[in-house]
């Protein structure tokens, strides 16, 4: 086989050992890598009902087709296992030097099962694999235990690793890499906290069979050129995805005050021109030429950085007005190991719950000294913080008096930075997506705004699927970083030459987007597997967005109206081949190849 290594690495921490199983290529043809084989392993393997912090539950680092080569944006690898915040498929896409050095090292994915006794991380190097001691690492920060692992293996391996919330099962604490790449929003890091598992080090020296080296060589030398020479590429390097709050903010769509309204009134204060005022470094992913991580010192001055969802969630949905302090929140969350979106969802949800007098703890919208004290607690499940560590759901379960209406999650995970009383195509977009409410499966919310943003038609929805199969189906699997092609404006054209060069496979972006719908209707199985009472009750957005209007802004007035979004709802479940109650049809599922899934689940 070309392209894949065609490698699985398999590592047990109960027993101790390690195992390389092989793959072929129908296998690789039907899923591709990354949440393909994630999802794939996840159906077959896992006993349904698993605990998602047992030993039983598989964490998967996952790499695809496309990972490691010379080609755009290249050095992602998804994290993924079932997971503990929605007790459905959880799974993240993060930068690291480890997803280029696990296909160097011959694997596309490395499989971690069981628990260790005791702290452990995993040391890959090529075809050698060893559990060894953590003790020293555990209870450390990821900056201070990467650079100690850094430091005993060298600068070229990748590590991937978790902070103090990992350890603490904080439940949407996420894989970290490189002082500030996050993966794993539902609770990946909890779950490799769960098997005692500090970290992951990978080294790799072996070269990725290629079908044609040259081609792809001068094919990646291209695309290089290419996106240096977009016009928006100079911006982008300036801002990188800071940009999106001016737009946020105009477009009424910035979460303020846990997602009351649309517009902030201090976001100068944190927008993309103050980032460039204050910048001080840029980082990013191996293998990419448009490196977007904007470094700024925190107020303690420390760096930190900094992204748009960070910021949104961090900055105006809690009140906070000054980049510095939000970066101060952003480099905490990036030691400790705690998703940045959940975190500052969660925490404007208490400081709402704080100002109803729900709850007994005085705290302040906008003051950073509260967001940090709540964010500790999280961290390290002090008091309140054991309880909100579980995330926003299970809080305002905990808490009642109606407050579940203004928690703002689906499925269990908290929303990312989009407010959505006035985009009801991005809601649908929060509410369907496969791993709870992010945006990474359809970012619909620009495409709306430009085109018809009152409306609720059927061309939103077939434009929701349509993100959905390439965003959440293609760059997911093969893996790579999608934002040369929705920021710059990279042809999807390129990504079938690349992947002609790399595997000698003719897949044609509808090829492509096939694979997608098959991924994404194995993942809707998983939900409904481990979820008995899993339907369309589930795929409903907060109910902030139907029930309270915008106050203020250019959108003043609007919220989400039910009718019509039920009606999307059902346009969605039939353009999708699901049925009303939003489970894939048996006829859906045998033309995607999934007819022994409809049969486990006694689809008719
Ligand atoms: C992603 C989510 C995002 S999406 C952001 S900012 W964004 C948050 N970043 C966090 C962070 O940082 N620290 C932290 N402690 N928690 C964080 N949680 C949040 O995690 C990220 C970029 C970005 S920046 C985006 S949109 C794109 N996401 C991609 C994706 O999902 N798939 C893909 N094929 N390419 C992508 N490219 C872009 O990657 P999750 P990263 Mg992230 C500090 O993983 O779980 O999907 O959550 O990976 O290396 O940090 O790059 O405005
Ligand atoms: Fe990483 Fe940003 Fe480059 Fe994507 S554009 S690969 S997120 S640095």
């Amino acid at each position: 086989m070309h392209g894949w290594n065609g490698k699985i690495l398999r590592v047990n921490l109960n027993k101790k050992t390690s195992a390389v199983q092989s793959y072929d290529k129908d296998f690789a043809l039907n899923y591709l890598g990354g949440r393909g084989f994630a999802a794939r392993i996840l159906w077959d393997e896992l006993p349904a009902g698993t605990d998602p912090l047992s030993p039983q539950n598989k964490l998967i680092f996952a790499t695809g087709p496309l990972t490691g080569l010379p080609v755009a944006s290249s050095g992602k690898i998804v994290v993924a296992a079932k997971s503990p915040l929605t007790n459905g498929y959880g799974d993240g896409n993060l930068g690291s030097r480890a997803a280029v050095t696990l296909r160097k090292a011959g694997y596309e994915a490395l499989v971690v099962e069981g628990k260790a006794d005791s702290p452990v991380y995993v040391l890959v190097e090529d075809d050698s694999v060893e559990i060894m001691d953590a003790k020293d690492l555990w209870g450390k920060g990821t900056f201070d235990a990467e650079d100690d692992l850094t430091a005993t293996h060298g600068k070229s391996a990748g590590v991937l690793l978790i902070g103090q919330a990992g350890e603490n099962l904080v439940k949407f604490a996420p894989v970290m890499s490189q002082k500030g790449r996050a993966g794993g929003r539902p609770g990946m890091g909890a779950v490799m906290g769960s098997k005692n598992l500090k970290a992951v080090v990978i080294k790799g020296t072996k070269d990725i069979p290629l079908a044609d080296p040259d081609s792809l060589k001068e094919l990646g030398k291209d695309a290089y050129k290419d996106i240096k020479g977009k016009e928006s590429y100079d911006f982008w390097i300036r801002q990188g995805t800071m940009q999106a709050l001016e737009w946020a903010n105009e477009s009424s769509c910035l979460p303020s005050y846990n997602f009351r309204e649309g517009v902030f009134d201090e976001a100068k204060g944190i927008d993309g021109y103050k980032v460039e005022e204050l910048k001080v470094d840029r980082r990013g992913c191996p293998n990419c030429n448009m490196q977007c991580g904007n470094v700024i010192k925190d107020v303690e001055g420390q760096e930190a950085e900094l992204d748009y969802e960070n910021v949104g969630l961090l900055g105006s949905n809690l009140g906070i007005g000054n980049l510095k302090e939000v970066a101060l929140l952003n480099r905490l969350a990036d030691d400790w190991g705690i998703d940045t979106i959940s975190a500052g969802n969660i925490i404007g949800f208490v400081m709402e719950a704080s100002e109803r007098k729900l709850i007994p703890e005085n705290y302040k919208w906008g003051s950073v000294d509260d967001a940090r004290t709540i964010m500790e607690a999280i961290a390290f499940r002090k008091g309140f913080g054991n309880t909100l560590a579980e995330g926003v759901r299970h809080s305002a379960a905990t808490i009642g008096k109606g407050c579940e209406k203004w928690a703002i999650q689906c499925k269990g995970l908290e929303c990312s930075a989009y407010d959505c009383h006035a985009a009801p195509g991005m809601a649908l977009a929060f509410a369907t997506s496969s791993i709870g409410a992010h945006h990474k499966d359809a970012w619909l919310i620009s495409w709306e705004i430009a085109t018809d943003r009152s409306g609720y038609n059927k061309e939103k929805v077939a434009k929701l699927i349509e993100l959905q199969q390439l965003r959440g189906g293609v760059f997911e699997s093969l893996v790579a970083c999608r934002l040369p092609w929705i920021e710059v404006g990279f042809a999807l054209d390129w990504y079938p030459k690349f992947l002609k060069a790399a595997t000698g496979e003719d897949l044609s972006m509808d090829n492509l987007k096939t694979a997608g719908d098959r991924i994404y209707a194995l993942i809707r199985c998983f939900w409904k597997r481990e979820n008995p009472d899993f339907g369309r009750s589930w795929d409903i957005p907060p109910e902030r967005w139907f029930t309270e209007p915008l106050t203020k802004g250019p959108m003043k007035g609007t919220k989400v109206d039910r009718e019509g979004y039920t009606r999307m709802q059902n346009w969605y479940y039939e353009m999708r081949g699901w049925d009303s109650n939003g489970i894939p049809t048996r006829k859906t599922l045998e033309a995607l190849g999934l007819a022994d899934v409809a049969g486990a689940l006694h689809i008719a």
